[in-house]
């Protein structure tokens, strides 16, 4: 090794991981540089501003708890908050980390190659006229929900009116939220029913002309339950951080919600249903995360549950072939993401809206005025996609990341995704992914998760700059390992037997329809416990400088 990097550690991505990761490799010392493609910071909290948008976590849990001063200075308006306050919360954030001074904007990474003489790698910007940087440690915090997604139908970019993707609204110039735009009296399409497409759509609703939903596939959409939030009630969560923060992180997926430790058809059927009825009407996901332990794992205690939502969308639809046709057939509840929802399902008793059920009559064609269904053309003002993301590994897979023997992480992904810890990929030494393919962030409230998994990384940075350590790579021992426990994990799960984001199947990308492993489903406190294992095993797994620090144990 003989050239010096220009960057001890450049951190890709300033969303709310990658803000939190350059921070904490600064204040230990390292030579740092953000990067960030977009203008500016916080990441899908920037680009995703389209009416409606909002967490579907508790305000108070989405956040970063290392910041004490913060927590008590921030006063969340809503239970559940909308975008524009929780990219000013991000703002505010980034505020205390003084962190903008170590960040380069409008710099998206094309291309990212370890260079094995020099041990570092060198990153080139999708600006041709910048040179390339060189950082010995290369941190990615790209996002799971970053690369949007446009549909593969015949002509969707020849509509000549206006159209939008959910994840990349266009911005109010002087504010935090969307642009003013004015959909009042317009007709509208929406395209899409995920999480996304419900928030825009309940939104929506309130003043387009005529909205026309077109809807592949219907969700298990619950109720959020949002409501504004009390100074009492704020004031109650600031003199009890510590417990929320307790609440979360004994959780499954780092939300305020437990499972009850009893099988479903061992309670009484009236216990059950008034639980079920409990829940269902309780904040956030409390239907999804709190309901009996085995709704998730059990095909029939999962039939139930499914069963008792159906029947809340028939009483919601005043309609009875409309609330079939928003009642999911192809899986139950649960096993893909729960969208949250307020009166969306109301949405439908409403005039001014339609749907269209894309498997009776699927989209032939986008042209110039609207699109042409199977059955008939309607025209429209305004498209709006909200057709998602290539999620999770499609992120990376924007960067042409190359490792050892110019190894292309992307083609190794196209055969099998696998990792260590989710962390790092054998052959790609000093490269770390955050929040990506099998890490125990990804699945989970991320923000909290993540600043658990980004304060483990520093302890494992902390032994690399304390020992010059040069480079770290996990043994593929290791990866194997740990890539065929989150097999084992996800194949006790129902999610794990359904095609969705979360299993990496996606309709509109060729090649995109077998199951994969990305995700860690084993919960937060399994994934923290094996990070504390690791460092007390002398970071088991893992090599440095091309020595293996201990041999890898069994993951389990
Ligand atoms: P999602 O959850 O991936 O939803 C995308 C929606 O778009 C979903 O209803 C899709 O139907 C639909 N879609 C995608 N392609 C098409 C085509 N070609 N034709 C018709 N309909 C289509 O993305 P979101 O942005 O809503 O949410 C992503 C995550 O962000 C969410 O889970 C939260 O964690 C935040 P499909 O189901 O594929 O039949």
């Amino acid at each position: 090794m003989t050239k010096t990097p220009d960057f001890d550690a450049v951190v890709v991505g300033m969303g709310i991981t990658g803000l939190y990761q350059l921070y904490r490799l600064r204040e230990l010392g390292y030579d740092v540089l953000g990067l960030e493609a977009s203008d500016n910071l916080g990441g899908v909290w920037h680009q995703n501003r389209y009416p409606g948008c909002r967490i579907d976590s508790e305000s108070e849990i989405y956040g970063y708890f290392w910041n004490k001063e913060l927590m008590q200075e921030f006063n969340w308006t809503e239970r559940f908050a909308a975008q524009p306050e929780v990219l000013r919360y991000i703002h505010r954030a980034a505020d205390y980390m003084d962190i903008r001074k170590d960040i380069r904007f409008n710099a998206r990474v094309r291309s990212a190659t370890f260079d094995e003489a020099n041990g570092y790698w060198t990153l080139r910007l999708q600006d041709e006229g910048s040179a390339p940087l060189t950082t010995r440690f290369f941190f990615s915090a790209l996002g799971p929900l970053s690369a949007p997604q446009m549909p593969n139908v015949d002509g969707v970019h020849t509509f000549k009116g206006e159209t939008y993707h959910t994840a990349r609204w266009p911005r109010d110039p002087g504010g935090f939220g969307p642009a003013k735009l004015d959909f009042s009296g317009k007709r509208v399409a929406v395209i899409g029913t995920g999480s996304s497409g419900i928030q825009v759509i309940q939104e929506l609703a309130k003043v387009a002309g005529r909205l026309t939903i077109f809807q592949r596939s219907p969700n298990w959409a619950t109720p959020l339950g949002n409501g504004p939030m009390s100074q009492e009630r704020m004031d109650h969560i600031k003199a009890n951080y510590d417990r929320f923060i307790a609440a979360c992180d004994t959780s499954i997926a780092g939300f305020p919600h437990q499972f009850i430790e009893k099988n479903l058809q061992d309670v009484a059927k009236d216990e059950r249903d008034a639980t079920l009825e409990k829940l269902y009407h309780g904040p956030g996901f409390s239907l999804w995360l709190g309901a009996y332990q085995d709704v998730l794992t059990d095909t029939k205690a999962n039939a139930y549950v499914s069963e008792f939502v159906a029947a809340k969308i028939r009483q919601r639809v005043k309609d009875p072939k409309i609330a079939e046709k928003l009642i999911p057939r192809d899986h139950g509840f649960g096993v893909k993401r729960v969208p949250l929802e307020t009166k969306y399902f109301e949405v439908f008793n409403q005039d001014n809206v339609d749907l269209i059920d894309l498997n009776e009559t699927p989209i032939e064609r986008i042209d110039k005025t609207g699109i042409q269904t199977t059955e008939k053309h309607l025209d429209f003002d305004v498209i709006i996609f909200a057709t998602g993301f290539d999620a999770i590994k499609g992120s990376w897979n924007r960067i042409d990341i190359r490792g050892r023997g110019g190894r292309r992480l992307r083609e190794m992904w196209d055969n099998e995704v696998k990792t260590y810890m989710g962390l790092q990929v054998a052959d790609f030494p000093n490269f770390f992914m955050l929040v990506g393919p099998q890490n125990g962030a990804t699945f989970c409230n991320i923000p909290r998760c993540s600043a658990l998994v980004t304060d483990w990384v520093t302890v494992l940075m902390r032994h690399v700059r304390s020992e010059g350590i040069k480079l770290v790579e996990p043994t593929e021992e290791a990866q194997d390992s740990w890539t065929s426990y989150c097999a084992h994990l996800l194949s006790k799960m129902l999610l794990g037997q359904t095609n969705s984001w979360f299993t990496g199947v996606n309709k509109n990308i060729e090649g995109r329809n077998k199951r994969e492993t990305l995700l860690f489903v084993g919960g937060n406190p399994k994934f923290r416990q094996y990070c504390d294992s690791v460092e007390a095993d002398n970071f088991r797994g893992f090599k440095f400088d091309g020595g293996v620090a201990r041999a890898a144990g069994t993951a389990a």
